[in-house]
């Protein structure tokens, strides 16, 4: 599918800082290595209703992860899918009596449109699942070849006695995954699973649902199979990072992992597996399930879409947090003072103060911080007037541009 479009990144002087990013399988930060060309897969939408604040929260976290390693020269390979057809998708579809590639398009559209917004760099390959089925179905296939999947009524499962590294990515225990696995598209319960956790690879024909012709026959790709096989296929095992929100540490990661690992025979699948916080109104979860949404294209509507921007930096990306409209306000009021403090001549001397929001940003993306040092530069050239370095303004306005994707 056609990705949404860049903006420009300035290229800034000194000396880049490697980053230092927290791996959930890992359960602890961990320094990045990538290679001359980092490998990133995100986690895309199910594009059943529009980008909310939580969506956003999660791609831009992973946005200034491409961007620090942009910095430090790396080449960025980043691919992201569309759950573009799926259970959730397909009811949204019938409830309100839209055909369901007809929703999935719009919602894609307004998402590139959201993303743009936010400046949030483009995924080279954006990949709807409806465009591969047929490396789906390979996949699986190449799985079956291995002699960890059965068929159960015509679906295909994998089978979680044969994932020796079933577990490691989350940590969690079996009573915690079985929870888990029910409240995120599971189905412990289907009668004639060898396990409860087996997962659904392929999910046959049945009549009113879409499907495609494949060598696994007619049917269509279950979830967590489809980010395994878009990622081998753009990206190879092996690769940096793994991300989406908290979410999706389980099921989906996990059983993605053990899928990577049976049909490559390398562990781990992702280097990192990275994940953001969850973000909630009124208590909850936002979720379009809930429907307790605060929705990106509305907000930048209404507001500049880098105080929107400004509302996730201010916020841990591993923190969860509930959105009320003062974070808005207060974004848009630091906005005004950093544009009228690059707006100056001259400000006060600003080599530092590179080399400190990068360091804040190499230590787990600590935004909060790097905001922090802005905020200190801005007050004290509000407070001087400007003097004594006629360099500082721009060089500002290229670190926020280019580390944290704020345009001044
Ligand atoms: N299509 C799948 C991933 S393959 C999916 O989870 N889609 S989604 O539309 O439900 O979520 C898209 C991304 O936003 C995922 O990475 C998910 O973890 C993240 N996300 C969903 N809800 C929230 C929330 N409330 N706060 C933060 N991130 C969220
Ligand atoms: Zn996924």
């Amino acid at each position: 599918m056609r990705s949404w479009s860049a903006q420009n990144v300035p290229k800034l002087p000194g000396k880049s800082i490697p980053l230092r990013l927290y791996d959930t399988s890992a359960r602890q930060v961990r320094q990045t290595d990538p290679g001359p060309t980092a490998r990133m897969y995100v986690c895309g939408i199910t594009p059943y209703d529009a980008t909310h604040l939580g969506h956003a929260n999660t791609y831009h976290a992973f946005d200034l992860v491409g961007r620090m390693w942009r910095d430090a020269g790396h080449e960025v390979h980043y691919t992201q899918n569309a759950t573009d057809v799926d259970d959730p998708l397909l009811e949204r579809a019938a409830q309100t009596g839209v055909d369901w590639q007809h929703l999935a398009e719009r919602e894609i559209e307004l998402f590139r449109g959201d993303m743009e917004a936010l400046r949030i760099l483009p995924p080279r390959e954006y990949v709807g699942v409806t465009e591969v089925v047929g490396q789906v179905a390979d996949l699986i296939a190449r799985l079956s070849a291995k002699g960890v999947t059965y068929v159960l009524g015509g679906d295909v499962y994998f089978s979680v006695a044969d994932a020796p590294k079933f577990g490691q990515v989350s940590g969690y225990d079996e009573q915690q995954m079985t929870t888990l696995f029910a409240e995120r598209g599971g189905d412990p319960d289907r009668v004639g699973k060898r396990h409860p956790l087996d997962w659904l690879l392929w999910r046959a024909e049945r009549p009113g649902e879409p499907a495609w012709e494949s060598r696994l026959g007619r049917g269509r790709p279950g979830w967590h199979v489809e980010c395994t096989a878009i990622a081998l296929d753009h990206l190879g095992a092996g690769y940096d990072v793994a991300g989406g929100g908290s979410d999706l540490i389980f099921p989906h990661h996990e059983c993605g992992a053990s899928e990577g690992h049976a049909a490559t025979g390398e562990w781990p699948f992702a280097k990192f597996y990275t994940h953001a916080g969850m973000v909630g109104l009124d208590g909850e979860k936002m979720s379009k399930s809930k429907g307790n949404l605060v929705f990106v294209s509305k907000l930048r509507q209404q507001h500049d879409p880098m105080a929107v921007r400004l509302v996730l930096l201010a916020h841990h990306y591993r923190a969860d947090w509930e959105y009320v409209p003062e974070l808005i306000a207060e974004a848009e009021r630091r906005l005004a003072r950093w544009r009228s403090a690059t707006a100056l001549s001259s400000g006060p001397r600003a080599d530092d103060l590179l080399a400190r929001v990068r360091e804040r940003l190499a230590d787990d993306l600590d935004s909060p911080g790097a905001l922090a040092v802005i905020d200190a530069w801005a007050e004290e050239a509000l407070a001087t007037g400007g003097d004594p370095d006629p360099a500082a303004p721009a060089l500002v306005k290229d670190l926020a541009d280019a580390l944290l994707g704020v345009a001044l």
